[in-house]
């Protein structure tokens, strides 16, 4: 076994070149799947030393695309935090387990402090919340407190007889149809309410919806509001929702995996007008809030009902303190990596204001693409962006190949979506290290790109039907 001291030398000369590496050469060269397959060591009989796992891991690393580049607007991540990537290593080389205080100490009440600012700035003097592993189980967590509400019995009896439907935008995330099938709902029994042009759901829609249902024997069990959609950054208009939730009896979750960040902001935290009223919400700080991957959490106003619906006992674990601080007892995990000292450390560094300046500042990006947009006769806004997202598209040719050139030439990445029937490229604007100058850039790739390519339709009914014939 290679002694600490070893390991205490070669980490930060590691750290060291995958910082350096990644300042040289942001943008990977495009490598297909086959060609780097045979680049990856195998796994073998005998084991290698130290050294030469830090060579091959350095290999590894000149060939990861660069998430906290110039070029990526793939994903609604990227960048990087020093102060959250500090805490993420110190996390990592602690290896606690979440579970317990016990085992995590000081950890476990970082994650209390993290969810009781973060419900305060929902608007919640006495919540409760569990960190999870993405967005799409915090929904799941938020599926099943909404699930213990409706159907008391189900915990211990499952599903059977329960008819229950969940309600969410055509434009919500895919994990609420995911969930529906592991809560025991069904997928058949999502209902896509449908949403205005600019993506954002229409409450009179819902409203028939569930009457239609009840009148059809089902007994809506949840609402899911999503705070900033994946694709256009939309956000649902809550207050209403949280009204016909409230008089219909019916929980009200907000997937504001993307956009519950906005909260931060004075200037954009009315987008979330309302949230106060919800039973649930998801927050991912792994997004606006530039911490590493993953960082989610799922905070719930009822106090008590994750440790009464999700906990279970175990005498061999929780041996020692209190539920309040043994978070075990409220997750749908058992052991649990620690997610709460990056994000700890980046609220410390950042401060409240600072977050808001940075999210400030990134909607000022928005406007600056939208502007070159505007002003390019060839291109097309196709709504007005209310979050980190633009999604546009160059006249008469095909956005997805826009984006594949884009990828396979080594110039950018950035993905495609479907916005109001249209394919269109979904431009992120979340990385904080990104300037005015990375996205002129970006739309001068865009436009060479856009003028070596042939005509072609963005609409998605008619390429299904031209690649049909
Ligand atoms: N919540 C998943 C988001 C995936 C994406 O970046 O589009």
């Amino acid at each position: 076994m290679p002694s600490p001291e070893t390991f205490a030398d070669i980490a930060p000369d590691l750290i060291r070149f995958l910082v350096e590496t990644q300042g040289r050469t942001p943008i990977r060269p495009y490598q297909p799947p086959g060609d780097m397959e045979g680049d990856i060591p195998g796994l073998e009989e005998d084991g290698q030393d130290l050294d030469t796992i830090a060579a091959e891991l350095r290999d590894i690393i000149e060939h990861t695309p660069c998430t906290n580049g110039p070029a990526f607007f793939n994903q609604l991540f990227g960048g990087r935090d020093s102060a959250a990537a500090l805490g993420e290593i110190t996390a990592s080389l602690l290896n606690s387990s979440m579970y317990t205080y016990k085992v995590a100490g000081p950890h476990a009440l970082i994650e209390r402090r993290l969810i009781d600012h973060m419900g305060a700035k929902i608007g919640w003097n006495d919540c409760d919340g569990i960190f999870n592993p993405g967005g799409s189980l915090s929904n799941l967590v938020g599926a099943m407190l909404a699930r213990s509400s409706t159907f008391p019995q189900a915990r211990e009896e499952g599903m059977s007889g329960c008819r229950g439907t969940i309600y969410t935008s055509s434009e919500g995330h895919y994990s609420i149809v995911k969930n529906a099938s592991i809560v025991g709902v069904g997928r058949a029994n999502v209902r896509h309410i449908t949403t205005d042009r600019e993506g954002r759901m229409d409450p009179n829609a819902l409203l028939h919806q569930i009457e239609e249902d009840r009148r059809a024997g089902f007994t809506p069990m949840m609402i899911n509001a999503t705070a900033a959609t994946t694709v256009m950054g939309a956000f649902d208009p809550i207050e209403p929702l949280a009204d016909i939730a409230g008089y219909q009896n019916i929980w009200l979750h907000v997937d504001g995996a993307f956009g519950s960040s906005l909260l931060l902001s004075p200037k954009y935290r009315d987008r979330l007008t309302g949230i106060e009223k919800a039973d649930s919400v998801t927050w991912n700080a792994h997004k606006m809030m530039g911490v590493p991957m993953h960082c989610s959490v799922l905070i719930t106003r009822h106090k008590g009902m994750l440790r009464e619906h999700i906990g279970e006992g175990a005498d061999y674990l929780f041996q020692t303190e209190t539920d309040d601080v043994n978070f075990g007892t409220r997750s749908i995990q058992c052991g649990r990596r620690n997610d709460v000292l990056k994000l700890w450390a980046a609220w410390r560094f950042h401060g409240d204001r600072g977050y808001a300046a940075r999210i400030e500042r990134q909607m000022d990006l928005v406007r600056h693409c939208v502007q070159i947009i505007e002003d390019d006769p060839a291109m097309v806004l196709s709504t007005d962006p209310q979050s980190l997202t633009v999604c546009f598209e160059v006249a008469s040719r095909s956005s997805r190949a826009i984006c594949d050139e884009l990828d396979r030439r080594g110039l950018a990445k950035v993905g495609h979506g479907i916005v109001n029937g249209r394919r269109v490229i979904r431009l992120v604007c979340i990385n904080p290290n990104q300037t005015a100058a990375d996205f002129d850039t970006f739309f001068c790739h865009v436009r060479d790109i856009a003028a070596s390519l042939p005509d072609a339709d963005n609409d998605v009914e008619a390429v299904k039907v031209s690649l049909s014939v």
